[in-house]
């Protein structure tokens, strides 16, 4: 099938070195959400084809782990500047591919050059403690060496930044990684690929320190299962996350997991409700519902619910909807049909659990075949089942509260642990949504919404959101080993804790 958006890819992959990865008896369908069509086919990996791979990269590893971290950082230095030239056309294949609209296109290619600079810093402050023996004529100290493979499994939904909060630490850290894109994007990841060689050769670092596994379930079991690798930072649902960590944990090699979300919002009588409609629903609605991060839950203060449902009504009646590639659109296409159905149960079960539908909720009238919805807002008498089930598209259920330890309650009342955010302008709400008694999540916002992270941060959360932390802050630590180091420079053996021995 031939269409504006196959020579538009072409063009694009050319740009960033990819050339031609398509091969007509290819088993992977490449396709584009924006219309539905095919861009291509490709050849999948087998387990074997894993094997060789992760050989490979162990045989780097072994190499690159002896390069000093410093020097090491060049070649992810080289990266984002690579990113920086290539913005433009790795953003666009991004919403291509991915079906986000071109500003959060850019964007995520934004947050991997900001990873990039992060971790070409970290490459000269990878350091570990000197500590106090309780021996004297004796030193004790840490030190961070490189772990080995990193094998990371990436969802759809941001398929390069989260590779790169992954890649950019790993290869600073000593680590070459060997990369599982979801099917839905491989290629995005073949062309972070090329960009990654290329920023090698500039560096004249070896080759390989970045492989791209194109394939589904098996090729992923075949990653997890290797003891070769001792990391796989793996990003997807929780139903992927209880298949793949048992795995890794079987051969007792670490998983680092960021899994599903179902993030709430509290809106306190004090807050600004117009910074509150805003951040609502970009956290709602941007990625058309599509972030580990979106906001699904809104706990509302009932002298505000009313109102507050009013203006969101009001705001979604006036986003665009249609291709992510045209500038004035707000919310594209969900992945997939599967996604567009599992919205449409949702909204069904949520109905027949007593839930009033306030807007949206079908499928918008947009030319083409691709799964476009209207975001909905759902207003809620109790938080059901469906409400405390992660949907992977723009479905906002209300919930109302009257008192903060109610909210509180609620909020936290589901099995999920990722973001989160109270809107208020009083501290002590504030400070109490954020206190060890609040909010469970591994992220808790005040007065902005719950998605969109900065890199500085440690991202990640708790239950089963997995409990990984990536991207800033001290993330750096899970692709590296610690050795504790006792150095004895007397000329005495004294044990510790007094015991004595010939
Ligand atoms: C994800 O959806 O898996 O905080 C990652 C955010 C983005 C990352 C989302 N910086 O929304």
């Amino acid at each position: 099938m031939t269409t504006s958006l196959d020579a538009l890819t072409t063009d694009l992959l050319a740009r960033l070195g990819v050339g031609d990865p398509f091969d007509a008896d290819g088993t992977l369908v490449a396709r584009t959400p924006v219309d539905g069509s095919e861009l291509g086919r490709l050849v999948e990996h087998t387990a074997q084809d894993v094997a060789d791979v992760v050989g490979r990269s162990h045989a780097t590893f072994l190499q690159w782990r002896t390069v000093p971290a410093p020097v090491r950082g060049q070649v992810v230095r080289e990266m984002g500047e690579l990113l920086r030239e290539h913005k433009e056309d790795l953003g666009r294949l991004v919403s291509i591919e991915a079906g986000k609209i071109l500003s959060e296109g850019l964007g995520e290619v934004q947050e991997m050059i900001d990873v990039c600079d992060l971790a070409v810093g970290l490459s000269r402050q990878l350091h570990g403690l000197t500590i106090a023996s309780e021996r004297p004529g004796h030193r004790m100290m840490e030190q961070w060496h490189p772990l080995g493979v990193v094998g990371i499994i990436s969802a759809f939904n941001f398929p390069v930044a989260v590779w790169s909060w992954n890649s950019a630490l790993a290869l600073v850290c000593g680590d070459p990684v060997v990369w599982k894109p979801s099917e839905k994007t491989v290629l995005t990841a073949l062309a972070c690929q090329a960009i990654a060689a290329e920023a090698a050769r500039r560096a004249g670092a070896p080759e390989g320190l970045v492989q791209v596994l194109v394939g589904g379930r098996e090729v992923g079991e075949a990653l997890a299962d290797d003891p070769r690798v001792p990391l796989v930072s793996a990003t997807g649902s929780t139903r992927m996350g209880k298949q793949i960590a048992p795995r890794v944990a079987a051969r007792l090699g670490r998983s680092l997991l960021e899994l599903g979300g179902n993030n709430a919002a509290v809106v306190a009588p004090s807050a600004d409700l117009d910074l509150a409609v805003r951040g609502i629903v970009f956290s709602a609605v941007g990625t058309a519902g599509q972030r580990c991060t979106s906001l699904r839950r809104l706990i509302v203060h009932e002298s505000v619910r009313s109102e507050l449902v009013e203006r969101l009504a009001k705001a979604y009646g006036t986003l665009a909807i249609g291709s992510p590639l045209e500038e004035r659109t707000l919310v594209g296409p969900l992945i997939d049909a599967s996604a567009r159905e599992a919205f449409e149960a949702a909204i069904a079960q949520a109905q027949a659990d007593g839930g009033t539908l306030v807007t949206g909720g079908g499928v918008a009238p947009v030319k083409g075949g691709g799964q476009y919805v209207e975001p909905a807002i759902l207003d809620m008498p109790a938080q059901t089942d469906v409400v405390r089930t992660e949907t992977f598209a723009p479905i906002l259920y209300v919930l109302g509260y009257e008192t903060l330890d109610e909210a509180v309650a609620l909020h936290n009342d589901v099995a999920q642990g990722l973001s989160s955010a109270i809107f208020t302008s009083d501290v002590r709400e504030a400070e109490t949504f954020v206190s060890v008694t609040g909010s469970d999540c591994g992220i808790a916002n005040v007065n902005i919404g719950t998605s969109g992270a900065e890199i500085g941060g440690a991202f990640g959360g708790e239950k089963e959101t997995g409990g990984g932390r990536e991207s800033g802050s001290d993330s750096w630590r899970a692709y590296m080993r610690r050795a504790t180091n006792t150095i004895n420079y007397s000329t005495e053996l004294p044990l510790a804790q007094g015991v004595e021995f010939v």
